[in-house]
């Protein structure tokens, strides 16, 4: 069994082109070695220094360079409340999970790329965002449940995933998909959910400028309750649709039904752009509520990028975009 995982691990080319540090390949082989039981690792690292395991090799890509195109309108939300104050289902079904989300390991990480693509394979994804270009924007954040956020996420356009993953013509949409681990996500554990979550884009917004596959917050690697090691921002729709923490990327000609449309259709749409003037069956979207500071400011159709976005709807007048 060692030798097949040696075999296969030096077959991967995808993590033959990722340009980690010799030391961080040093360390994997250790790393390897030592999963196969030929070298103990107790004695390797002083005391109180991370677990190889543990190690992130892009950590020094971080803070990465601002893009400077995307201005705020509001204060930056601290980072405490961004980071204390969660939706996280998989943790548990109210807000406090971030410590429970401490759990999740995020490493190693694999992405399946499937579906339409000119080939199918699987990617690490230290690997995968070592060879992406990292960048920081400031971008507002609206849940559905009407608290909202202005933070700096870091990450790389999912233009370029997408590029990576060479979809056939035929991908009408991307699919995306959540680990599933009831035994580290205690939330995985109320069979009642439609358990991984999923969700989806059309290739047009997939590769929007404005669609960010998320790797970072303030300046540092995506802490697990945040959806490391990689999620989606799209910053123009409900929350909901930023599917965190994602180990499948399935490009398809079919609609993806997603976590929230399977539990209430009728409140959880494919679209959801943010709108005022169209309320949640329960309550009215026309205000939100900035996370921390408690201030209410009106919301924003497509949360203030209809600008950019609103083209990408023109089409598409007799869909229900903003639920
Ligand atoms: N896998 C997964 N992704 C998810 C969720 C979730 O429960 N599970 N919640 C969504 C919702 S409703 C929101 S508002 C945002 C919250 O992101 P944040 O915790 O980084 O603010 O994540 C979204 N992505
Ligand atoms: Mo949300």
């Amino acid at each position: 069994m060692g030798s097949t995982m040696l075999v296969r691990s030096k077959r991967d080319w995808e993590m033959q082109e990722c340009d980690a540090t010799p030391e961080a390949s040093y360390l994997d082989r250790r790393r390897l070695l030592a999963s196969m039981g030929f070298v103990g690792l107790s004695g390797l690292f002083p005391a109180g220094a991370a677990r190889a395991a543990d190690r992130d090799p892009n950590a020094d890509k971080y803070p990465a360079p601002r893009n400077t195109t995307f201005t705020l309108d509001r204060p930056l939300t601290s980072e405490e409340d961004a980071t204390t104050f969660n939706n996280f289902y998989e943790f548990g079904s109210h807000k406090r999970i971030w410590r429970a989300a401490q759990q999740l390991r995020i490493r190693p990480w694999s992405i399946v790329i499937d579906g339409l693509v000119e080939q199918e394979r699987t990617v690490d994804a230290d690997a995968l965002i070592a060879r992406m270009p990292l960048e920081e924007r400031l971008y507002r954040f609206r849940c559905v449940e009407a608290w909202a956020m202005a933070v700096p996420w870091t990450g790389f356009p999912m233009k370029a995933l997408v590029d990576f993953a060479r979809p056939l013509g035929s991908a009408k949409y991307v699919r995306m998909e959540t680990f599933l681990d009831p035994e580290r996500a205690s939330g995985q554990r109320q069979f009642w959910y439609p358990w991984p979550y999923v969700e989806g884009l059309t290739m047009a917004e997939a590769t929007h400028n404005l669609t960010l596959m998320v790797t970072g917050l303030y300046g540092k690697p995506l802490p697990p309750q945040n959806g490391a090691p990689i999620r989606l921002i799209a910053p123009w729709k409900y929350g909901f649709k930023s599917v965190k923490s994602i180990v499948r990327f399935t490009f398809t000609d079919t609609r993806p039904v997603s976590f929230w449309e399977t539990i209430q259709g009728s409140e959880y749409g494919f679209w959801a752009n943010v709108n005022p003037d169209v309320p949640h069956p329960r309550w009215s979207q026309a205000t939100e509520r900035m996370l921390g500071t408690e201030e209410r400011r009106p919301t924003q159709l497509y949360n203030g990028y209809g600008d950019q976005v609103a083209p990408l709807y023109r089409d598409l007048q007799d869909e229900p975009l903003y639920m």
